[in-house]
Parts: structure tokens; sequence; C-alpha cells
């Protein structure tokens, strides 16, 4: 079976991109949802849904290792749809990386959830696994969606694994507009980018490792590079939930026996097609033709 991917839109697409330039053997649906996008600003309910609705529709197309490569799923919504224990929507997690305890997945690996059915794992754990060992001043900075910020899972789980880590957030809500809308470089993304850096440093001067906590921040890279202190180290999700999706594989060969391996990339949108292919060449790096 292929492996899923899901997002809310386009910003999936860049942890997708370090995914299969990690594991190009197995085959890929990646589902966006565009006409739904974006999450960042919905309630928690509304996020669930919605993801609930695109997680079965992968496995309804095959999958049975779905991955949210959206945190803001990964933050509203993984913690229930791994809770849940219905027939064909079996999910849950065991052990360290992609998956285990947390708001990701709290105590998933007990009884009821792992069995034979379908699993799904999210982008923020394998983040926040590690995220600690970037810093040496203790102080890191998570930007993403309000949603994200909202839900305190960067802070939640970052507790749990560094609990000496400050962790200092700030919502970019203007980020996603910007980078939907190509402005990588304009004044506007001067400006947008500038605040929410000097946002972020305000709350402690100190900050040497940001993580960029939202699918779409690292096409902003650049601009965010140039605002931030030089010595700052920024991280971007999708290398570290590609080695983290390896070690998951690893640690169940017997979900792993079970992925295709043709080398096949499945693109489905919610919306227009045209709009998709357009602008997933920009997140994934090279052009895809969607259904
Ligand atoms: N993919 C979303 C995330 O990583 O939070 C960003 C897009 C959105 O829905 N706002």
């Amino acid at each position: 079976q292929p492996i899923g991917v899901f997002d809310s839109g386009y910003g999936g697409l860049t942890i997708l991109r370090d995914i299969v330039q990690t594991l190009p053997q197995y085959d890929y649906i990646y589902l966006g949802d565009n006409a739904r996008t974006p999450y960042g600003t919905r309630s928690f309910e509304t996020v669930y849904h919605y993801t609930l609705e695109c997680v079965q529709h992968l496995f309804d197309r095959g999958c049975r290792l779905v991955v949210l490569a959206c945190n803001t799923a990964s933050a509203k919504a993984l913690r229930n749809i791994q809770q849940l224990d219905l027939p064909t929507l079996a999910t849950g997690l065991d052990g360290p990386g992609l998956d285990g305890p947390g708001l990701d997945g709290p105590g998933l690996d007990g009884p009821g959830l792992d069995g034979p059915g379908r699993r799904v794992l999210g982008v923020i754990r394998p983040t926040t696994e590690v995220i600690g060992n970037y810093s040496k001043t203790g102080n890191v900075g998570i930007l993403a969606t309000r949603g994200t910020v909202t839900s305190e899972s960067y802070r939640v789980e970052i507790e749990k694994f560094f609990p000496n880590v400050n962790v200092f957030q700030e919502a970019c809500p203007m980020w996603v507009p910007l980078v939907e809308n190509g402005e990588y470089a304009s004044p506007g993304a001067d400006y947008f980018v500038q605040q929410h850096i000097d946002r972020l440093l305000q709350q402690s001067p100190d900050i040497d490792t940001i993580l960029l906590a939202c699918t779409h921040y690292p096409l902003l890279l650049a601009k965010i590079q140039q605002f931030a202190p030089p010595e700052t180290t920024i991280l971007s999700q999708g290398g570290i939930v590609s080695k983290s999706l390896v070690d998951y594989l690893i640690r169940h060969p017997e979900i792993e026996a079970q992925c295709s391996k043709h080398g096949l990339r499945t693109f489905l949108t919610t919306d227009s097609t045209e709009d998709f292919d357009r602008q997933a060449t920009v997140f994934y790096g090279e052009p895809v033709q969607s259904e």
C-alpha cells in the first residue's frame, strides 16, 4: 500500500519532498485539502472533522500508514484521530519517534488502538524529541500558525523531552498568505517577517534556535535568515520528519512490509487541479499532475 501524506493544502509538499528524497522507493499518495485551507485559524472541532475525512479517504485509497504533514492538523486533530477505535479506522502508535505518548499520541500503544488497522503519524513529536539538542542557551522559538500556537502542543511536548528548555512562541498569521501569493522577496515579506522575528526575540534575546513549525515557512527561509541574528539555528521540519519515518519503518517491519515500493507518486486535491499543479511545483520542487 502507498504511504499517505496529508496537509490542509500545499504546505505538506515541503515535507513530502524531503520524505521522497530520503525514502524514494515507496509509493506515496499526497492529499491537499485546498478547498478548505487554511486550517490555521479554524476551531479544534473543524480541524478534527476535516482531517478525519481526509485521513479516511487516504485509507479508502489503500493507505495503511498516513503522515499528517501539517502542524495545525497534528496539533488539533491527531490526538483524537489516534484515539478512535473504529473498525475501519484503527490507529495507534507505540514507542518513540513519530509516535508514542503525548499530544501527538497519548498512551496510544494500548489495546484497541494499535490493532490490525491503520497508523496515523504526526509531525510535532519527531520535532520536539530533538529540538533541545540544537540549542546551547536552552531558549528555543516556535514560529507557527495561530492554531498551532494556541494548542500549546509544542510547549507541552518539548517540556517532556527537555524540561530545562524554555519555549517561546509566535504566531505568524500573515506568512501562509504571503507564501501562497508568491511574496517571498517583496516589501510585504520584509515587513511581516521582520515583525514576527522581532516579536519572538522580544520575548527572549537569548533564543538561539528557531523552529519553522508550519509547512509553508521553509519557503520564507531566506527572509527569516535575513532578519534573525546570524548565529541563530533555523530548523525546518522536512529533514527531521523524514529521518523519524526511516526509524519508524525500521522499528515496525510489519508495516514496512506492507508499503508498496514502485516509486509511484499520486497527488490529490479537494480543489482545482490546475491551481494545485501550478502552486505545487513551488512547494514540491518539481512538476506534479494532480487528480
Ligand atoms: N499546513 C499548515 C501548518 O503546517 O500549520 C499551514 C497551512 C494552514 O492551514 N494554515
